[in-house]
């Protein structure tokens, strides 16, 4: 229960959380991070959620999600396999509640238009955690492009790299398509590279064309068509070339997002694992800008909870992420949330990838998420 200074009684949002696993602690941490209550769970089976609530100190569960979503809760948060985000925030939505749901919003274009649809008919906040957006010097970089100090745009140099899906024995259920959806590597990590290029540079991707591999080809005594390696060549809309490679089997590599745009006039380079530096690079004097809320811009320095020297990292960029959200949810105005509309974006970007590897052809991708 809070008490506003106009003296009146507000009381703290309540979130719901669909799924017990690594992503509802992290949402359930950022919800109560944002003052609001991490109020509800409701995991696969009752025993999970049990044990769910007790590790992530929620306070009670649902009997299942439906019940969830039926309950006092003011956001749902979907957090379970991506086969069932399209059911479960649709139900959400109909139910008159804020749903933030993971990426990817769902396993096809269609069911992700039809989010979209209801979301943006619905006066509801709908939100896709591209959290990588909230990292200070994410922001940092696009103010820099946005204000022309790279000049025009040239060429990006971007991957996202991991390891836990390295070894034949490694699995889980993003490797079978009935859960994950007929992208696997594309759709889980790919997804958020697309959303950073496209957000940072405030352009679009206009054309790609891409070669996916899957290394594994049975996995646990199963057989495996879901990718783990995609490598793809871009066009922005202003013209720029680049390339993204995003692999899952990369030994050392363990969440190794990295953003490098050249421009006519400086470059910049974001690495996720080192996320309070952003590289600029001259042609006579590059150097590292180290994040400090004294010198950098508005919205950079807006994200900054601490000050310079002291790191910050994926809990408080989530944090961040959720903030804004429940700000939102409050009627608040807030610079770069990424929506429904964002989801579906990036769920086109992967089908375009798949398409793209199916035909060895440059595939067109002309819808340009509304902004
Ligand atoms: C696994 O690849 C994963 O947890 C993704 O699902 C997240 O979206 C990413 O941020 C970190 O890695």
């Amino acid at each position: 229960m809070t008490t506003n200074v106009t003296g009146t009684v507000a009381r703290a949002l309540r979130g719901g959380f669909l799924g017990g696993g690594f992503m509802a602690a992290v949402h359930s941490r950022a919800v109560r991070a944002a003052r609001a209550t991490p109020a509800l769970i409701a995991a696969s089976n009752p025993g999970s959620s049990a044990m769910a609530a007790e590790d992530l100190g929620i306070a009670a569960v649902a009997s299942d999600p439906a019940a969830l979503i039926a309950s006092d809760v003011d956001v749902v948060h979907v957090c379970t396999p991506n086969s069932t985000h399209a059911a479960f925030a649709g139900s959400a939505l109909a139910a008159g509640k804020h749903v933030i749901c993971e990426k990817p919003l769902a396993i096809s274009v269609g069911d992700a238009e039809v989010l979209a649809a209801t979301a943006r008919t619905s006066g509801l906040i709908a939100a896709v955690p591209f959290v990588y957006r909230y990292h200070p010097m994410v922001r940092e970089a696009r103010a820099r492009i946005a204000k022309g100090e790279l000049g025009a745009l040239l060429t990006l140099d971007c991957s996202y790299l991991q390891d836990w899906l390295l070894d034949s024995g490694d699995v889980d259920w993003r490797v079978n398509p009935a859960l994950g959806g007929s992208s696997r590597a594309f759709a889980d990590i790919g997804s958020h590279l697309c959303d950073l290029i496209e957000f940072v540079t405030g352009e679009r991707i206009v054309r790609l064309g891409a070669r996916t591999r899957t290394v594994h080809t049975e996995r646990a005594g199963s057989a495996v068509t879901t990718e783990d390696i995609a490598a793809v060549l871009f066009e922005l809309s202003g013209g720029a070339l680049g390339t993204m490679l995003v692999s899952q089997t990369a030994p050392g590599r363990k969440n190794a997002l990295v953003l490098e745009v050249h421009g006519t006039a400086e470059s910049v380079r974001f690495v996720q694992e080192r996320p309070d530096e952003l590289w600029v690079g001259r042609r006579t004097g590059s150097y590292v800008l180290l994040r400090d809320p004294e010198t950098a811009s508005p919205d950079a320095a807006r994200l900054s909870l601490v000050p310079a020297g002291h790191p910050m990292g994926y809990q408080d960029a989530f944090n961040a992420f959720i903030a804004d959200a429940y700000a939102a949810v409050r009627g608040e105005q807030v610079d770069g949330l990424p929506t429904f509309e964002d989801g579906l974006r990036a769920v086109r970007l992967t089908q375009a990838v798949l398409d793209s590897a199916a035909t060895k052809q440059w595939i067109e991708v002309t819808e340009a998420a509304p902004r």
